[in-house]
């Protein structure tokens, strides 16, 4: 028998696939699909074969409106960057990274920030993200405030919950359908580095509303900006890069007359967001080939002529020993990922 179905979760060379009536298959997929380098994703739509009352075969991918490859997803509608405000303690820059790397992997779709634990302690970032393209939720996933209208938006939606580790995605989901059984950390777990969630996956909220699908990841850290395009980049900034400045190819990134810094200090642009942006494109210039504009501001730290080199931006020696650190925390963090 042949049926279309949702792929919601990938344990091995497992796939387990949704039907239209709810029921979850386990299959195999074809050798061919991935000897055609079709790597396949949760929220893929598929078509399998059945091979028995519970088990198939993928025989096909559909084509897909989207993907993101960290975390692994397709199909996706909206986002929710979840962060939280006490226990991880809140920082503006890492939700700034998660904000640019995701609106740059997904340029046209929802994202939407969700601020988390605000039972144990409470923030407000309204001020600072009113010129950009984000909404935002307050929210807690223990004492429900906030979710019902939450529920509203991902109605009829495949929404992709994002974020650190700890900061209660899962809780989030289980807050929004109370029947799943997911797991979610304690508090002294997640100070010894323990990551809950260890797979993607998909599951579907129904409820008076209507239905939507959540996609529940691991809690990620490591990922990098280096080598990305610039301007595309710039426009994952909307108060940037909607901003006039005097030159129309500007990267309001030090350029002499850049118009951002005035505005960043007659208030008009937060100035979090500006310094996040700056050292986002440190990271985006730290790998730049030989001989494009920002060479000259950069340092070499080796390499020959025309061959694609490592560059570091000059920034003060503070700065460095700190980036160099967190990188060395973000690297243990994608360690215990992995185990
Ligand atoms: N006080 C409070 N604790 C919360 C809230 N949401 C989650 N927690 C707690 O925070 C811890 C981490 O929650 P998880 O839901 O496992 O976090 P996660 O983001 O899924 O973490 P990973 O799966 O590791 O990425 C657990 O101890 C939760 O009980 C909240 O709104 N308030
Ligand atoms: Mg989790
Ligand atoms: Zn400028």
């Amino acid at each position: 028998m042949k049926l279309i179905g949702k792929i919601t979760k990938i344990l091995a060379n497992f796939y387990y696939v949704q039907d239209k009536e709810n029921k979850t298959w386990e299959c195999f997929a074809r050798a061919r699909l991935l000897k055609e380098g079709k790597l396949l994703y949760v929220g893929d739509d598929v078509e399998i074969e059945t091979t028995s009352d519970k088990q198939g075969v993928i025989t096909d991918l559909k084509e897909r409106k989207n993907k993101i490859d960290k975390p692994q997803a397709a199909n996706i509608d909206q986002v929710l960057v979840v962060f939280s405000t006490f226990e991880p303690e809140f920082d503006f820059y890492n939700l700034d990274r998660y904000l640019s790397y995701i609106s740059y992997e997904l340029p046209d779709e929802r994202v939407r920030i969700c601020i988390n634990k605000t039972d144990l302690k409470k923030i407000n970032i309204d001020n600072t993200y009113r010129n950009s393209t984000y909404d935002i939720s307050y929210i807690s996933a223990l004492t429900g405030q906030g979710v019902n209208e939450l529920s509203s938006e991902i109605v009829n939606r495949v929404s992709v919950l994002a974020g650190p580790s700890g900061v209660g995605k899962s809780s989030l989901i289980k807050a929004l359908v109370p029947a799943l059984d997911i797991r979610i950390g304690r508090i002294s777990s997640i100070k010894q580095g323990t990551h809950q969630t260890r797979n993607i996956e998909l599951v579907s909220v129904k409820g008076s509303y209507g239905e939507g699908f959540l996609i529940d990841t691991p809690g990620f850290a490591q990922f990098s900006f280096g080598g990305l395009d610039p301007y595309k980049v710039l426009q994952t900034f909307k108060e940037f890069s909607d901003t006039e400045c005097e030159f129309s190819n500007c990267l309001h990134y030090g350029e002499d007359g850049c118009s951002i810094p005035d505005l960043v200090n007659s208030n008009k642009i937060p100035e979090t967001r500006y310094e996040s942006y700056k050292k986002i494109m440190d990271e985006v210039h730290s790998e730049i080939v030989y001989g494009s504009k920002k060479e000259s501001k950069s340092k070499s730290i080796g390499g020959k002529e025309k061959t694609k080199y490592k560059v570091l931006p000059k920034i003060d020696p503070g700065k460095r020993t700190k980036s160099r650190k967190q990188e060395k925390q973000e690297l243990l963090r994608l360690d215990e990922e992995s185990d």
